[in-house]
């Protein structure tokens, strides 16, 4: 009985729903589909995959029935679990068929399914308006006609997390939609390949499918739409970078079909090549806030480098235009990686937050650096830089710990005690110098410090930097006029 409460406490603490009923192990209690035949495996229930690789009868077309259960590795959000619990179709079918009427408390967590093959679709199957969550799994080398890795029919399914990675298939190698209004978010959909279109979703449907805040990249479709296909469909598109897919028309998003139905995206906050959008004539895609810039991934991920455009480009209200379709988009939602969603002075465009891992020992650090803009060509003399404590006053920070990208001292501080601030000046020259040949025009500074008491606190804050065009800034001194003469207290 005590091992129950310890696994349920575990259980809740890892896919952070209230807790369930029993959870059966696999392969111990049986093979899989043994188990959720099992007349003791009801509704509510979990089952547990040891880490391990899983094959053949028993794992093979797993139906859920009609029963409401969550399939999950050992720890959904350790990717080295995940990564270790496999379920490998071998090319005989798919892995899972959900189509029971499911709600979003059941579904798969942390799984890696790889080989599925079935003529229709390849890895999992969603119908019968089921609204089950798919939550960090791994789908990669599954193939199928309509839905290399996921098809969705008459279904509303969750797909969150998620790392789609090299299927195939004729439309949808990714995803494949037909009916319903599933979610898609913080996902990395990624080298897939469809013969016919939609390296990444296709979507012929009547509902309202939501795509928010994915990575779909380097997807190719042989004709059309190398990454979205949306055919006689409603759909949103949010906050996601569309970048380097490929096809002949539409390479990032094809909108309209051979559908009579009208098509209507919506796509907002997103970072998309332009030249990759492919609209037939009276088909519509609107849309608010979107760029088109280097995403800037980091060196084997999807993660965005410091200098990233897309680091705080996404909805200012965090979701609001999206909100209809998702409720669930919460303040503590998680992005691809398992970092805060809403870091920084914005959400990000993208399936990754851009998060600096160790902000310090002393919580809440902020600062706010002005003028918001660097002028390399400029006479500013200072940078300001205000620095708050959240659970710290400024009297008990050391003003002599204070660095900017941890080389430049300050030439001025004071403690504002009654509003906890510390305000503090460098010299703008050396801000100048120190970021003359920064490759982009916006710039994130460091600074940091520590208090009386040793703690250490770390924060940033971004700056745009304007050059004068023509100039690379190597004659920058001719054109300063030099303030230097007086600087510090
Ligand atoms: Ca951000």
């Amino acid at each position: 009985m005590k091992m129950l409460n310890m696994s349920l406490v575990a259980v809740v603490a890892a896919v952070g729903c209230t807790a369930w009923g029993t959870t059966f192990y696999v392969p111990a209690d049986g093979t899989l589909q043994a188990v959720i035949d099992r007349g003791d495996c009801k509704s509510g229930d979990e089952i547990e995959l040891a880490a391990g690789t899983y094959s053949g009868p028993g794992y093979l077309n797993v139906d859920f029935g009609v029963k409401n259960i969550l399939v999950r590795s050992a720890d959904p959000d350790d990717p080295e679990v995940v990564a270790a619990t496999v379920i490998d179709c071998q090319g005989a079918g798919r892995a899972f068929v959900i189509q029971g009427g499911q709600t979003a408390e059941a579904g798969l967590a942390g799984l890696t399914i790889i080989n599925g093959n079935r003529s229709s679709n390849g890895a999992v199957y969603v119908n019968n308006w089921s609204t089950p969550t798919i939550s960090r799994c791994v789908i990669r080398n599954c193939t199928g006609m309509m839905g290399g890795a996921i098809a969705v029919s008459n279904a509303s399914p969750t797909i969150e997390r998620c790392q789609l990675v090299g299927n195939s298939a004729t439309s949808g190698a990714g995803i494949y939609i037909t009916g319903g209004s599933p979610v898609i978010k913080n996902c990395i959909i990624s080298n897939n390949v469809a013969s016919h279109g939609a390296g990444a979703i296709y979507s012929l449907n009547i509902g309202h499918p939501v795509v928010w805040h994915c990575t779909i990249t380097d997807n190719y479709g042989t004709g059309n739409a190398g990454a979205i296909w949306c055919s006689s469909t409603n759909m949103g598109i949010y906050g996601t970078i569309l970048w380097n897919n490929n096809a002949t028309k539409g390479p990032e998003i094809l909108v309209g079909g051979a559908g009579s139905l009208s098509t209507v995206v919506d796509m907002s906050y997103c970072n998309v090549l332009l030249s990759g959008i492919y609209i037939l004539p009276q088909r519509i895609l609107s849309g608010v806030g979107n760029i088109e810039v280097d995403p800037m991934f980091t060196e084997g991920d999807w993660r965005l480098s410091a200098e990233s455009l897309c680091i705080d480009a996404g909805d200012p209200d965090y979701g609001a235009f999206a909100a209809d379709a998702l409720a669930q988009a919460k303040e503590d939602e998680k992005d691809f990686y398992g970092n805060p969603r809403l870091s920084g002075a914005a959400v990000d465009i993208g399936a990754a937050e851009y998060f600096v891992e160790d902000v310090g020992e002393a919580e809440g650090a902020n600062v706010r650096l002005w003028p918001k803009v660097i002028n390399l060509r400029g006479q500013q003399k200072f940078l300001f830089c205000t620095i708050t404590l959240g659970g710290h006053g400024s009297d008990e920070i050391d003003v002599d710990s204070i660095l900017l990208e941890g080389t430049l001292e300050p030439v001025w501080t004071k403690k504002f005690n009654r509003v906890n601030e510390l305000v503090v000046r460098f010299d703008m020259d050396s801000v100048a110098k120190m970021v003359m040949d920064h490759p982009a025009d916006t710039v994130t500074l460091v600074v940091q410090g520590a208090l009386l008491n040793g703690e250490a606190f770390e924060a940033s804050d971004t700056l745009k930097i304007y050059r004068q065009k023509g100039n690379q800034g190597n004659n920058k001194n001719q054109n300063v006029k030099d303030n230097s003469n007086k600087k510090g207290k």
